[in-house]
């Protein structure tokens, strides 16, 4: 990229604002300097932008097309400019102009069209691909409302819509050029052809448009710009002027259908591990991975001059978790009915064309769809699963003896319904897993028939993430302070980062590392001061707690233990503990009704514990609400201890886990998802583990559970924390969580509460002692930085690449 300076960059700005905006810099508003740096930006990317479509164009790559429900991408600005190696001077070029770039960058609203995890990681695969640069591109939707913006109102989530394209989005292009029609609905008739194959035709269908707006994904220093397409639905518009006469009298109706068609993109599904059988979300699904395949196979015939046949040799699909994995009967559909292709040859490039990637294994998250709703409103791919399944079933009847009785479990169609894993692991040449534990657990439970059936098909890749975006971005004092100890090789290279270890003893060294962690808990001070008023000591321990609400995470175990902690204080207002700040960020799904309870509880308890004076600041309690990406920036520099808490064997892998450790903080956590990657790097010595493990709780779980009851009868801590909560002393009128109570008493605390209790308040301890030793906590940290190497997003992009993609740098 063109090399700006500070000055010629002021220089550019300036002329901009007038320009595009009419002003001179003392008139001009932080948005209009938002806008008029993100133009800049624009023009230095547009001309890589191109160059590298146009490398792409000449046919020589396999590229790889990462189809995903979400993308979780947040704010690019800053990401932007620091991938273009522009960071810093913009940074400068906005000081002097008399702007912090902070409140620039905070124009920008988060693009959060994704719920989590899942959707971040997403994210996060496009910066490595196009940083280490591989021929990579994202397909998703352009939700006209990303995931709820949520507000606390006396304690409780309050769900606001999320409209973030109020302004002008600066980093997306329309392209209509591009557009396809997706169909819905309708007859399918078929003909038997004089040579004796079959034609399918669709008769009466509804016909939507799918309109791509293209998001430009840089690569870090690399002049590699790859593509993010989301697509738009929109009505097809007839403007020959026939019939005019008649439509008038349809406008009602009209709008009606406007309103519906445009639905399909209307809005992200809030839920982000249970899954509700709904006809839009259906829709939404096929709406992707008809409009994405139709689009890939559009740019194979004009890039490559091969017969589709060859397809696999050029194009290898991921699906995101099962959500985009109605692409195999769709791609099956376009080769048969489209293409001409037999079922046998149709199926041969399908199956060699899509990896699929398990996120959970969470019963409740296992998408199944009515066999009717699907086969109303998708007959011909209903038609097509229906044939795969009936071949696959025959195969396993005729081939496998040994999986006969287990038939019901590995059918594509059982009992009513579809079951997409099943159809995404037939279509699929690869299976992956998230972290090490989770695919042992497809291999040897979930997916144990099918990992009989298809050994080789099942890998596991453990998920990383982007330490551009987490650590130079986020944290640039301690991005800073590494280059200075390390060099600056690091950067492209994160593994080196382990060249740290030879520093974690010298004591003048990581003084300077504590230094940066108390700065940044000094800016995450503020910030709390600002938005909720109230004062942390920024020499607490800063316990961090991160992600979206859900029982199986145990936020509860997490505030369990602060009312425990308070109650101590309270018989005993004169112990000395080091002071603690625990930090929740968190939001529920909107029809989660134990999950919203424990936010009101959470927020419950800051509410007593912040401002009783016999605490006397030792103990503070914060909620952060709406916790998006953008927040996760300002509060992951600042932890010292990060929460990863969730049951053993639930948590597929967890990547909060992986930024927190890249900044420093020590993980408390169960030996569950990606932890026990951490723990094989770093080791006891570095880390709290406590708790079940993942064979503890599945045996328990055969076994009926254990006794949770027992435990309150036994253990005067917990009676007292569940009674306090029982009888409303956390609430108010007697009644307020009882729910929680009754949940854990009467349901047998199926996510093992009270089981982990006192390994965890143990776990703590020992937190509170190595706090107190201040040059072994540091050297505990920056032991933790060293090994975050291998967690980074471009290492998993790699074995991706390598393992199952078969692709090369360009
Ligand atoms: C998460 N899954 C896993 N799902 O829970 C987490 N689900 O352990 C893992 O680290 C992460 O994926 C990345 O692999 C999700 O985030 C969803 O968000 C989701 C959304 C819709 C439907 C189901």
């Amino acid at each position: 990229m063109t090399q700006l300076t500070v000055d010629t960059l002021k220089q550019e700005i300036l002329r901009k604002l007038i320009s595009d905006k009419g002003r001179e810099v003392k008139e001009a508003t932080s948005k209009d300097i938002y806008y008029v740096l993100a133009s800049i930006v624009n023009e230095e990317i547009k001309q890589q932008w191109f160059q590298t479509r146009k490398n792409y164009r000449d046919g020589k790559n396999k590229e790889v097309y990462y189809l995903s429900m979400e993308f979780l991408i947040g704010r690019m600005l800053a990401s932007n400019l620091l991938n273009c190696g522009m960071l810093d001077t913009a940074k400068e070029a906005l000081r002097e102009l008399g702007f912090e770039p902070e409140d620039i960058f905070s124009e920008e609203h988060d693009a959060a069209l994704g719920n989590g995890g899942l959707g971040r990681l997403a994210a996060c695969f496009l910066d490595s691909l196009a940083s280490l640069n591989f021929p990579g591109h994202g397909y998703g939707i352009r939700y006209r409302y990303g995931l709820f913006e949520q507000r606390i109102i006396h304690g409780n989530q309050v769900e606001l819509p999320d409209y973030w394209l109020k302004n002008p989005y600066p980093w997306e292009t329309r392209n209509e050029e591009e557009a396809v029609v997706i169909q819905f609905h309708g007859d399918v008739h078929m003909f038997k052809k004089n040579d004796g194959s079959l034609e399918f035709e669709y008769r009466n269908t509804d016909k939507v448009m799918a309109v791509p707006y293209d998001i430009p994904i840089v690569g870090y220093e690399n002049d590699t710009v790859n593509t993010l397409r989301l697509w738009s639905a929109e009505v097809i518009h007839q403007n020959n002027g026939d019939g005019l006469l008649e439509a008038s009298k349809e406008y009602y109706h009209d709008l009606d259908h406007q309103h519906s068609i445009e639905q399909i993109s209307g809005f992200l599904y809030p839920d982000d591990s249970s899954y509700e059988g709904k006809e839009l979300r259906l829709k939404q699904q096929y709406f992707l991975v008809s409009s994405s395949i139709q689009n890939i196979l559009k740019h194979f015939k004009q890039n490559h001059h091969l017969p589709l046949s060859r397809l696999a040799e050029k194009v290898v699909i991921q699906i995101n978790d099962t959500h985009p994995s109605l692409a195999i009967p769709e791609l099956m559909r376009i080769l048969m009915d489209d293409e001409g292709f037999s079922w046998d040859n149709a199926w041969a490039v399908t199956t060699n064309v899509f990896a699929y990637t398990n996120h959970t294994t969470l019963s409740e998250a296992l998408e199944t769809w009515s066999e009717e709703m699907m086969q109303n409103l998708l007959p011909r791919i209903y038609m097509i699963i229906d044939e795969i399944n009936e071949r696959f079933c025959k195969g396993i009847w005729f081939d496998h003896e040994e999986l006969r009785d287990s038939i019901s479990e590995l059918a594509v169609i059982a009992h009513g319904r579809v079951h997409m894993a099943r159809l995404a692991i037939v279509g699929s040449f690869s299976v992956n897993g998230v972290a090490r534990i989770h695919t042992e657990i497809l291999k040897k439970k979930e997916m144990r028939n099918f990992y009989t059936l298809y050994p080789e098909k099942f890998n596991n890749k453990t998920n990383g993430i982007t330490h551009r975006r987490w650590l130079l971005q986020a944290n640039p004092k301690l991005a800073d302070l590494i280059t200075d100890v390390i060099g600056p090789q690091w950067v492209k290279r994160p593994k080196q980062l382990i060249s740290l270890l030879k520093y974690s003893n010298d004591s003048a060294l990581v003084d300077k590392f504590d230094q940066v962690k108390h700065e940044n808990k000094k800016v995450l001070a503020n910030y709390i001061h600002q938005h909720l008023g109230i004062t942390v000591d920024e020499r607490s321990i800063f316990d961090v707690q991160i992600k979206r609400l859900h029982e199986y995470k145990r936020q509860l175990l997490n505030i369990f233990h602060v009312i425990y902690l308070y109650n101590e204080l309270k018989d005993n207002p004169n112990q000395d503990i080091t002071p603690r700040t625990f930090i929740f960020g968190a939001k529920a799904a909107p029809s989660y009704h134990l999950a919203k309870e424990v936010i009101k509880l959470i927020n419950t308890v800051a509410s007593i514990v912040n401002y009783d004076p016999d605490v006397r600041d030792r103990l503070k309690v914060i909620f952060l609400e709406n916790y998006n990406v953008s927040l996760a920036e300002k509060i992951i520099p600042a932890a010292d201890i990060s929460e990863q808490i969730s049951t053993a064997s639930k948590e597929a892998s967890g990547t909060g886990n992986m930024k927190m450790m890249m900044n420093g903080a020590l993980t408390l956590g169960t030996m569950d998802g990606a932890n026990i990657e951490i723990h094989d790097l770093v080791g006891d010595q570095n880390m709290f583990i406590f708790g079940l493990t993942a064979d503890e709780v599945l045996h328990y779980y055969q076994h009926g559970g254990y006794h949770a009851r027992d435990l309150y009868n036994t253990d005067d801590r917990i009676k007292r924390v569940l009674d306090q909560l029982n009888q409303g002393e956390f609430g108010v009128h007697n009644i307020e969580f009882k729910d929680i109570y009754y949940n854990i008493l009467y349901h047998n605390d199926p996510y093992f509460v009270l089981k982990d209790f006192e390994p965890y308040l143990e776990a703590h301890e020992l937190i509170e002692r190595a706090y107190r030793n201040r040059n072994t906590w540091l050297n505990m940290s920056v032991t933790n930085i060293a090994y975050s190497g291998k967690f980074s997003s471009d290492q998993t992009v790699q074995e991706y690449a390598t393992e199952i993609w078969k692709i090369k740098k360009v």
